[in-house]
């Protein structure tokens, strides 16, 4: 993390020599590295469930698995760490590409682990809440073929049956039970023909550009395949049935390689009107193919349901709807940031933590309406304390309010301190700038601006 946190400051000061709409919004998350990106919507939450390769990755070194949630699909909150490869009492290591789905009022959690006795297997881990924790659902693999079993994906049919593809190199799959952590029959090998999955060449072992990374969906009565494609470097492509179990029909290339990885890995979903493609890349500095990012962008499907051709940004997708800042926001809602970093608050979720003199969080599109009056933060501080600077739309931008901070006696020793604002009136972008003296000043659990009375509010 401090590898991101330093990169990132010195991409900062470069930064300070371009206009601020360049700052890029494409990685979603800037406080870790995360990989393999798995949406889910639920109750009108976009969750995006995501690897997390460690700092100083070099060949898929990945303990844990993180989850991020959007209501605006620009202001993602950090839900923290719901499930990692120790919980599973079978498993040695290798958190790799995943998938969660609801079910019955609970979650269900599909990952690959390396099993102790050797080689990868699936195993499926169930939780009450979609942000965890997860416990292991069976205390063993649910599928295992010896032979490549990663990056399940998992998709529930209209008549209740439920489906699990997975592999590399092969692509299989089984009928899950109603239970979702049992499955009936056997497990099936697809025929990756070249009709279905498409053509590569040069490879004596591999006849199709099928590699990895399945995420098998339907969509207007369209089932979807789409997957990491081509062998090293991948890029993505899809194929389509008219039944969740094939025949499968190659349909092309969705995006072309490109960022600094050599894996890409594809994620989708409709969430309020609006079509989202996630994947990853390398794009954050210290980025490789080893340290990758997740990133996302709108598309529209084509009139007969097929794919355009998306392109990774930086600018990322628009906001569906304004913040509000009149709620209880948890600080770590972040649309961009520079230095900061998350970790589990004892009030519960997590809190912004490791803040530097000039650190700062960017929130985008707040609706603070006719006009705030005032600011509540909870905040604690073991050191001598610092400033939060609220910025309108830019790091520099017009101070509306400065909340200062003393110290608490502690890094959870947890109070909520007030400040005066003026001039924060309609939309605006909103920073918290930290500012203070050497060495960490503060961590902050929420924040809430305040108004004159309902009228003000937005
Ligand atoms: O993240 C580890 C592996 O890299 C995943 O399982 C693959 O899909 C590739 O992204």
């Amino acid at each position: 993390m401090k590898k991101i946190r330093n990169m990132l400051a010195i991409s900062f000061a470069f930064s300070l020599m371009i206009p601020e709409t360049c700052y890029a919004e494409n990685p979603i998350v800037q406080t870790i590295y995360t990989a393999d990106p798995a949406p889910m919507v639920y109750n009108g939450t976009c969750y995006v469930y995501t690897g997390h390769d460690e700092d100083g990755s070099t060949n898929y070194t990945m303990k844990d698995w993180r989850c991020y949630s959007t209501t605006d699909m620009v202001n993602w909150v950090d839900c923290g760490s719901p499930l990692s490869y120790s919980t599973f009492s079978w498993a040695k290591g290798d958190a790799w590409a995943g998938q969660c789905i609801p079910r019955n009022g609970k979650f269900y959690y599909y990952v690959p682990v390396n099993q102790k006795n050797g080689g990868m297997a699936i195993g499926v881990a169930v939780s009450d809440s979609p942000t965890g924790p997860f416990k292991d659902a069976l205390g063993h693999p649910l599928a295992s073929t010896g032979t490549g079993d990663i990056d399940p994906t998992v998709f529930i049919d209209d008549n209740g049956q439920a489906y699990l593809y997975w592999g590399n190199p092969n692509l299989f799959y089984v009928k899950l039970n109603q239970d979702m952590i049992s499955y009936s029959g056997s497990i099936v090998k697809v025929p990756l023909t070249t009709a279905g999955f498409g053509v590569r060449t040069g490879n004596a072992q591999r006849q199709t550009l099928y590699e990895e990374g399945p995420w098998f969906y339907k969509r207007n009565g369209m089932y979807y395949m789409v997957y990491a494609a081509g062998g090293i470097p991948e890029y993505i492509c899809y194929s389509t049935s008219t039944s969740p179990t094939g025949p499968w029909q190659y349909r092309g290339k969705i995006m072309s390689t490109q960022g600094r990885s050599f894996t890409n890995h594809p994620g989708v979903i409709d969430y309020k009107g609006k079509s989202y493609f996630f994947y990853h890349n390398g794009a954050l500095p210290g980025g490789s193919g080893f340290t990758r990012s997740v990133c996302v962008e709108e598309f529209k499907y084509n009139a007969d349901g097929t794919f355009p051709t998306i392109n990774m940004t930086t600018t990322g997708v628009s906001a569906i709807s304004n913040l509000n800042p009149y709620v209880k926001n948890e600080a770590e809602t972040i649309c961009m940031e520079s230095g900061i970093e998350i970790e589990k608050c004892s009030e519960g979720g997590q809190d912004v933590s490791y803040v530097e003199n000039g650190d700062w969080i960017k929130v985008k599109g707040v609706n603070f309406g006719s006009g705030a009056t005032s600011f509540n933060a909870r905040v604690a501080s073991a050191s001598s304390g610092g400033n939060i600077e609220l910025r309108l739309d830019s790091v520099t931008g017009t101070l509306v309010g400065t909340c200062s901070v003393q110290g608490t006696g502690g890094w959870q020793s947890w109070v909520t301190k007030s400040c005066n604002v003026n001039g924060a009136k309609g939309v605006h972008d909103l920073y918290l700038k930290f500012t203070g003296g050497n060495g960490y000043l503060l961590n902050v659990n929420w924040w809430q601006f305040n108004s004159n009375g309902s009228a003000n509010k937005m």
